[in-house]
């Protein structure tokens, strides 16, 4: 059974925006169960966490003698030893690897870029100027992924990792009110959240903040 590991206290508190809600997500899709170490922030930067994620992070992922981290190869590799995430045909799935990238290099960048100037540049003379800057580039990806997906329920044919990590980037926009603009962008985004895995991999990491708070 893999070991994920995850936040003791996430500071989200239960939203399911730390990233660990991928995995979760994945391996709930694929129908394996998995084991949670949950850790501290000082214990993410010691010895032992370091030696299986170079930059004291969570997630990351055991199986036997596999370790990994970085979210995208952690889904990628659940998505290919397991039927369900990734399409049989060899095309179709190069072009579900592709949105991954999509969802990682294209959309997740100006979504974060965003989020972190509300939250630590707020302070500086230049946030005012800044700020529609990065609002722009941000509404110019999301004009252009709603424009691709138009009335499709999924970025290329049936339910692929590509969605699963699409949907999580985008629902880091949940605490702001952009995706109010975008129809189909917040239709595609509920319509990840109704699957059933997600429902498990959100309850399981929402209970681990529950726990926490509750002790
Ligand atoms: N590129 C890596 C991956 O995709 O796996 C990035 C991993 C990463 O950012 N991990 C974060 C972390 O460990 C948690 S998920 N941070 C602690 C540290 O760097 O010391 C990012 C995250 C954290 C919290 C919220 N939140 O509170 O809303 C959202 C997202």
């Amino acid at each position: 059974m893999p070991t994920i590991t995850a936040f003791e206290s996430s500071p989200d508190r239960g939203r399911g925006q730390a990233r660990d809600m991928r995995v979760r997500w994945a391996l709930e899709e694929v129908g394996q169960p998995y084991d949670v170490r949950l850790l501290s922030f000082a214990a993410m930067k010691q010895p032992p966490h370091l030696a299986l994620h170079p930059f004291g992070q969570i997630p990351t992922y055991e199986d036997g003698d596999l370790a990994l981290f970085e979210t995208g190869a952690i889904v990628f590799h659940i998505a290919e030893r397991h039927d369900g995430l990734l399409p049989k045909d060899a095309n179709a799935r190069c072009r579900a690897i592709a949105w991954m990238f999509a969802s990682l290099n294209t959309i997740e960048p100006p979504i974060v870029e965003l989020g972190m100037a509300t939250l630590l540049e707020r302070g500086e003379s230049w946030y005012e100027a800044r700020l529609p800057i990065l609002r722009n580039r941000l509404g110019n990806r999301l004009d252009e992924l709603s424009r691709h997906l138009g009335g499709a329920d999924w970025l290329d044919g049936a339910f692929s990792a590509g969605d699963l990590l699409m949907v999580t980037a985008l629902r880091r926009l949940n605490a702001s009110r952009i995706l109010e603009g975008y129809p189909t962008l917040s239709s595609y985004v509920a319509r990840g959240e109704a699957r059933p895995a997600f429902r498990r991999a959100f309850d399981a990491q929402l209970a681990v903040f529950t726990a926490a708070s509750s002790g």
